[in-house]
C-alpha cells in the first residue's frame, strides 16, 4: 500500500474528472473453488478499487459522493467466530482511516447512498457476484450493466491509471525482478525428459514464494504456436522449442515476460532463422517507441519487417506493403505487438479495450484477422507501461485453412509452410516504460534473449 496522500489525491482527481453524481467502486469478494469455504487464494482485489481505496480485504465497496463531497467505505466487520478461523482483521473504520476515508457503514447501508434516482457511476463488472450486487442496488439486469456502466468514470479511471506514477513504476520494476527469477529458473531447469508441468510448477512456485503469485496462468509449452498453451504432462523433447510466458504480481503490480528456449540448449539452424526475425522485431519496437508515436504504427512497421525477413526465407512472397495491408503476416503473427500493463497484466482490459488501447484518431480494425486482436494502438505517452511481444507461430490448422481457401495465396508460400508444421512458435516479450524521449526496459536484469546469451545461460546451469 502507498501512503495515505496517494489515495486521498487520487480520489480528489477522480472527483474533478467525473464532475457530478456518486461513484461506486466494488471491491471483489472471495471466490469459491468447489464449495463456499474453499476459496481461490490469494483473494484478488479489484484493481480500480485498489487504486482509489488501497485495501485488500474482500467484501468492501468504496463510494465517492461528489455532490455531497463525501467518501465512504462500506463493509461488514467480522465477528469473533470469523476471527477464530481468519485471525484478527482490522475494522472497516480502521481500514478506511488508513486510506483517508472518513465515513464507513455496514454493507446494508449502501442502498441508502446509492439510490437509483441519483447519477450513479459504476465500472463494467466482470464477476457474477458484483453483477448481482449492482442488480440489487440499482435494478439493472446483468445483461444491461456493461452498456449502462459510466463512460465518464471509465474514461477518468483509464486516464489516471494509464500514466504510471514513479511509485507505481518502482513496484513494476520489483515485479520484473521476480519475473527474472521465474524465467531464469525455467531456463536452468529445461532439459529433455522433464515435463512441461514440472517447469510450469517451478515457475509458479517462484511467483508464490517471492511475490503474491502469478499475474496470469503461466504458459509453458512446447506448442508455442498455441497462444495460451497451459503446461501439460508431456515431456520436453530434444530438438523442440519451449515457450514460457509468465509473470508475477508484487505489491499489486504485474510483470509479463516471454522467452523461447531450445529444449536441448542449442538452437538449430532453422530455429535460429525464425528466432532472429522475432528478435529483430522485438528490438526494433524498443528502438522506435516514444511519446507521440502510435503503437499501431510500430505494430505495422514490425509486421513489414517480419514480412521482409520471411520473404528472404521463402515463406512469404510478393510486395511487402501489399502483403501487410492484406493481413498475410497474420498467418505468423495473429496478435498485436503488445498491451498496457500495470495492476492488471492486461491493464484495465475489463474497462473496455477501445478506451484503453485506442484514442480518437486511432480506431481498432475489427474486420481483419490478426489486426482485430490489437490491444494497443494509440499514441504513446510518457509514463505508459506496455509490452513489446512479437512472435512467429506455425499453426497447422491455420495453414490448412488458408491453403484450402487460397486466402492471401499471392503472399504465402504454402509448400514451404507445410514443412514448418512441426515447428511450434516463438515469442519474445518484455515490459517497457515510455520515457520523456524514448523508452526503456523495466526490471534491473535482462532475462537472456539474444540466442547466444540464452545458450550460454542454459549451458552454465
Ligand atoms: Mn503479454
Amino acid at each position: 500500500m502507498f501512503n495515505i496522500d496517494t489515495y486521498v489525491n487520487r480520489r480528489q482527481e477522480l472527483k474533478k474528472l467525473v464532475g457530478e453524481g456518486v461513484i461506486i467502486l466494488f471491491g471483489n469478494n472471495d471466490s469459491p473453488v468447489n464449495y463456499p469455504a474453499n476459496a481461490y487464494a490469494p483473494m484478488r482485489q479489484d484493481s480500480s478499487f485498489l487504486y482509489y481505496f488501497g485495501q485488500h480485504r474482500d467484501g468492501l465497496v468504496g463510494v465517492i459522493d461528489i455532490d455531497n463531497d463525501e467518501e465512504w467505505l462500506f463493509g461488514d466487520d467480522i465477528d469473533v467466530e470469523d476471527i477464530v478461523w481468519m485471525g484478527f482483521t482490522p475494522s472497516v473504520a480502521d481500514l478506511a482511516a488508513e486510506v483517508g476515508v472518513k465515513k464507513t457503514a455496514p454493507m446494508k447501508e449502501l442502498a441508502k447512498i446509492c439510490t437509483p434516482d441519483k447519477k450513479v457511476h459504476f465500472l463494467p463488472p466482470y464477476r457474477f457476484d458484483t453483477k448481482i450486487q449492482i442488480m440489487d442496488l440499482l435494478g439493472i439486469h446483468p445483461n444491461q450493466q456493461k452498456e449502462q456502466a459510466s463512460l465518464k468514470l471509465i474514461k477518468a479511471v483509464v486516464k489516471m491509471r494509464a500514466t504510471k506514477e514513479p511509485q507505481e513504476i518502482e513496484a513494476i520494476e520489483r515485479a520484473c525482478e521476480v519475473g527474472y527469477m521465474m524465467h531464469t529458473t525455467a531456463q536452468k531447469l529445461i532439459r529433455p525428459g522433464v515435463t512441461e508441468r514440472y517447469i510450469g510448477g517451478q515457475v509458479d512456485g517462484i511467483a508464490r514464494s517471492l511475490a503474491q503469485g502469478t499475474s496470469f496462468a503461466t504458459i509453458f509449452s512446447q506448442h508455442g504456436e498455441i497462444m495460451h498453451g497451459n503446461p501439460s504432462d508431456a515431456q520436453l523433447e530434444a530438438g523442440r522449442l519451449a515457450l514460457c510466458d509468465a509473470g508475477c504480481e508484487l505489491d499489486d503490480y504485474c510483470s509479463d515476460h516471454t522467452r523461447t528456449m531450445p529444449v536441448n540448449g542449442k538452437f538449430s539452424q532453422r530455429q535460429l532463422e525464425i528466432y532472429s526475425i522475432v528478435e529483430a522485431c522485438h528490438d526494433y519496437a524498443i528502438e522506435v517507441a516514444k511519446p507521440g508515436v502510435r503503437y499501431m504504427d510500430v505494430h505495422f512497421a514490425v509486421c513489414r519487417l517480419m514480412t521482409e525477413r520471411l520473404k528472404e526465407l521463402g515463406l512469404m512472397k510478393g510486395d511487402t506493403d501489399e502483403a501487410v495491408r492484406a493481413g498475410a503476416h497474420a498467418m505468423f503473427l495473429p496478435h498485436g505487438l503488445g498491451h498496457m500493463m500495470g495492476m492488471d497484466v492486461h491493464d484495465m482490459e475489463g474497462l473496455g479495450q477501445i478506451y484503453v488501447g485506442f484514442d480518437e484518431e486511432t480506431r481498432p480494425n475489427l474486420e481483419q484477422f490478426g489486426t482485430n486482436c490489437l490491444r494497443m494502438g494509440r499514441k504513446l505517452e510518457e509514463g505508459f507501461v506496455i509490452t513489446d511481444e512479437p512472435g512467429i507461430y506455425f499453426i497447422p490448422q491455420l495453414i490448412d485453412e488458408w491453403k484450402a481457401s487460397g486466402h492471401c495465396k499471392e503472399f504465402l508460400n504454402f509448400d514451404k509452410l507445410e514443412t514448418y508444421k512441426d515447428f511450434g512458435g516463438i515469442r519474445i516479450e518484455d515490459d517497457i516504460l515510455i520515457t520523456k524521449d524514448g523508452c526503456r526496459f523495466l526490471g534491473k536484469q535482462r532475462i537472456p534473449y539474444h540466442p547466444k546469451d540464452v545458450e550460454d545461460f542454459m549451458a552454465a546451469k
